[in-house]
Parts: C-alpha cells; sequence; structure tokens
C-alpha cells in the first residue's frame, strides 16, 4: 500500500461540505491521503502530535480547513515544517471573512499557503498539493496537464443565450 502523502485536517466534521471537495481531487489524482477531524482548540494536543510526527510520516502536504478563529493551519505551521495549505470554511455569522483573515495573517516566519474560502479553497488547495507533488512525478504531472486541458476545452466549449 501506498504511504500516505497529503493528510486533511478539519477542526469539525461540520467542516466536512467544504473539505469533502479537496479529497475528492486527490481521489480523482490517485494521491494517498487521510483525512481526520483535528480540532485545534478541542484537541490541542492531538494537533500538534499530528503536526511532530507528520515529516517522519512522510507527508508532503497538510491540507487544513477550520472556521472561525481558524487557529488550526497556522498551529499546525508552528509545528511541522511539511508545507500546509489552509483553506477558510465559510463561518455563521461572518461568512468566512474571519476564517480567512485568521489563516491568512500569519505573522512573518512560519508561512501557510491561504486558499479562497470554501468549496473552490479546498480544491484549489488540493489541485496545489498535486503540483506540489507532480515536480517530481512525470506520470502525476501529465495526469494534471490533462486535467487542465479538459477544463480549457469544457469553458472554450461554454455557450451564452442567442
Ligand atoms: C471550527 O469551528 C471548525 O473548523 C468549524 O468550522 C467551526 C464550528 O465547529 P462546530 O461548532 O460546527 O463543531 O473549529
Amino acid at each position: 500500500m501506498n504511504s500516505i502523502q497529503v493528510g486533511v485536517l478539519m477542526g469539525s466534521s461540520s467542516d466536512w461540505d467544504t473539505m469533502q471537495h479537496a479529497v475528492q481531487i486527490l481521489q480523482d489524482f490517485g494521491i494517498a491521503h487521510e483525512a481526520r477531524v483535528v480540532s485545534a482548540h478541542r484537541m490541542p494536543d492531538d494537533m500538534f502530535s499530528y503536526a511532530e510526527a507528520a515529516a517522519g510520516r512522510g507527508l508532503k502536504a497538510i491540507i487544513a480547513g477550520a472556521g472561525g478563529a481558524a487557529h488550526l493551519p497556522g498551529m499546525l505551521a508552528a509545528k511541522t515544517v511539511v508545507p500546509v495549505l489552509g483553506v477558510p470554511v465559510a463561518s455563521k455569522h461572518l461568512s468566512g471573512v474571519d476564517s480567512l483573515h485568521s489563516i491568512v495573517q500569519m505573522p512573518k516566519g512560519v508561512p501557510v499557503a491561504t486558499f479562497a474560502i470554501g468549496a473552490a479553497g479546498a480544491a484549489n488547495a488540493a489541485l496545489f498539493a498535486v503540483a506540489l507533488l507532480a515536480s517530481h512525478d512525470p506520470a502525476l504531472r501529465q495526469k494534471l496537464d490533462t486535467f487542465r486541458a479538459q477544463q480549457t476545452a469544457a469553458a472554450r466549449a461554454m455557450t451564452l443565450p442567442a
């Protein structure tokens, strides 16, 4: 069995509706991955354990989604040099702008790559992870090129009402 390449973490099962879009992309590209709920404020010890073990387990990227005061991506990044890709999940009261600001405004020295709020951000985080892996994997690079070509063809085939 292939070892896990990408971890997909989220702060709550309520984030799954958003984060499933990352998992779907990883499945489509055949990337060995795992998806888990690891909450920064409800399970801080689990979060640190996951981050501390990530490099030794061979993880190449961690996609982390959270909403509200979204500490998860930044605190994971504080404990590992494995690239952390942050996905702001839309929150109930502030529509995810709070999540976005929490994730994107990392102080200098501990980076988190931050994506769009919601499903598009989750999918793009996974595509970014694919691109990272593809730089050392010609077959995966070919799959990514094909994905882009299909997307381009679909856009060119779009029609508008007369
Ligand atoms: C965050 O709080 C989670 O990432 C989630 O987006 C938000 C709300 O969590 P629940 O109250 O729905 O479990 O930690």
